[in-house]
């Protein structure tokens, strides 16, 4: 048995002694889920569905788990009495082992301004009061998935003005490729943080994030890379032999597109004397293009010094722009340094220099997936009404502390109003209008999304 799949145990310790601490009497917790600010202003709620299906749907109790957990948590805090098993023998019991939860969210890939309701909670069994937020660890970790997508949208945002004011902006789709497997902290982060970039582009070598579009969300292909060498194939050649590890390359890939690291030793030397004159009859004669990857240095300073020489040695068009295009053949990728600070640097330098952006594709790993925290867009989980012997009342914080940690009271809708999306109390009327849409009731996953209509609707205005 595994038990990191054991539903009982992925929660905070403190919350399993929760379901003591609410009013007696208590019915009905109702939480829900927004960010409330931080570093952009638009969100992209993104994962949701994964997590559902992973984790919540079908029966997820068993008598076996709830023995695990009862023996577990015994030990983890030297009292065997804290657990409520008798709370989710019931689950077990009444509803067959599946959740007694209502989830209603905004649509996947919907663009939301932060302080707005992106997910709601609440049992629907008034036993089972203390669910609603006991699922609050696991359900707030879509905070991953929904700022990896807000964050390279806003990358997506610069580097489509810079395309505008340079170059051509139909090639938005494969301008930033996620190199970033080997920088998150797990697999499952790969797969989520990957799968989120792609809501955006189309490049990516994390094959978990494709794995995780596929089974989750019926893309049969999200993402799309190409062949490309590493430092170990290239200096695994010797330093003498850099140019015939180069030369091997257009050889074995003798069409389309490949790319070459080329900084194991002098990046301006291969680009100059290797790539820009030895090598160059075989990359002019390529059908397809050498992508030349610079991978150390200051990458603005870099960039363009690159472009310079490659420019000086196969040439290269003025746009309608005025902006300067490489000979079709040639092509850069810098993918090292790349996040979204470093990203407008590197395409200003070009911009002064006279080079387009269509010149460049960045590759980013760990500025894509790992440099963010819920505090990025500062992603909260909280209680906002609750039923008390058939009462249901207002619940809410205000911290005299920090006003920014205050939360909503009571229950809502999310609606449109004079096309901005902004968050009201629910009523009868607002009903209609909720862009809320219910999406897993009792342990059912009522509605699905599929993959282009998260991309369609987190699409950037023309
Ligand atoms: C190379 C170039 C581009 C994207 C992907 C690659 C190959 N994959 C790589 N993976 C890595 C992973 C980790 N670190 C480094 C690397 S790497 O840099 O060695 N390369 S690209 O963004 O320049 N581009 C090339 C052209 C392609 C899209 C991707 N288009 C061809 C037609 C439509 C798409």
């Amino acid at each position: 048995m595994n038990h990191l799949d054991n539903l009982l145990l992925l929660t905070d310790s403190y919350k399993i002694t929760h379901y003591r601490q609410y009013p007696p009497g208590t019915e009905h917790v109702y939480s829900y889920f927004e960010s409330r600010g931080g570093d952009y202003p638009e969100i992209v709620f993104f994962g949701l569905q994964y997590y559902l299906k992973k984790y919540l749907s079908g029966a997820v109790v068993s008598q076996e788990k709830i023995e695990f957990a009862q023996q577990f948590l015994a030990r983890h805090f030297g009292n065997a009495h804290l657990f409520n098993r008798a709370g989710w023998e019931y689950i077990l019991r009444q509803h067959g082992g599946r959740l007694p939860v209502r989830i209603k969210a905004v649509p996947e890939g919907t663009v939301v301004p932060p302080l707005n309701v992106l997910m709601t909670i609440e049992n629907t069994d008034p036993r089972c009061y203390w669910l609603t937020n006991y699922l609050e660890t696991l359900l707030v970790q879509v905070w991953y998935g929904s700022t990896v997508a807000t964050q390279s949208r806003e990358m997506k945002r610069t580097l489509l003005n810079y395309l505008r004011e340079t170059g051509d902006p139909s090639l938005i789709d494969f301008k930033l490729h996620d190199f970033g497997f080997r920088g998150v902290s797990s697999v499952e982060s790969a797969a989520v943080g990957g799968a989120a970039h792609l809501v955006n582009f189309k490049g990516t070598d994390t094959i978990a994030g494709l794995l995780l579009a596929h089974d989750y969300y019926g893309e049969p292909m999200a993402g799309f890379s190409i062949p490309a060498a590493e430092h170990s194939t290239i200096t695994a050649w010797g330093r003498q032999r850099e140019a015939e590890a180069m030369r091997n390359m257009l050889l074995q890939f003798p069409e389309g597109w490949v790319s070459v690291v080329s900084d194991s030793f002098d990046i301006f030397r291969a680009c100059s004397e290797i790539w820009g004159k030895q090598l160059k009859d075989l990359v002019l004669q390529r059908e397809g293009t050498l992508v030349v990857r610079p991978d150390s240095g200051d990458p603005p300073t870099v960039v363009v010094k690159v472009l310079d020489l490659l420019g000086e040695a196969f040439g290269y068009a003025r746009n309608a722009k005025g902006f300067k295009v490489l000979d079709p053949h040639v092509r850069v990728i810098q993918g090292d340094g790349v996040d979204r600070d470093m990203l407008p640097k590197i395409l200003e330098a070009m911009k002064r220099a006279e080079w387009s952006a269509d010149n460049i594709a960045f590759g980013s790993g760990g500025g894509l997936l790992q440099k963010l925290n819920r505090d990025t867009c500062k992603f909260a989980f909280k209680c906002a009404a609750i039923t008390i012997a058939g009462k249901e009342q207002d619940v809410y914080k205000q911290p005299v502390t920090d006003p920014g940690k205050d939360s909503k009271a009571g229950r809502m809708a999310l609606v449109r109003r004079d096309g901005r999306l902004v968050t009201v109390r629910a009523t009868p009327q607002t009903a209609q209008e909720d862009i809320l849409q219910e999406v897993f009731r009792d342990g059912r996953l009522l509605l699905e999304t599929t993959f282009a209509e998260i991309r369609q609707r987190a699409k950037l205005e023309e």
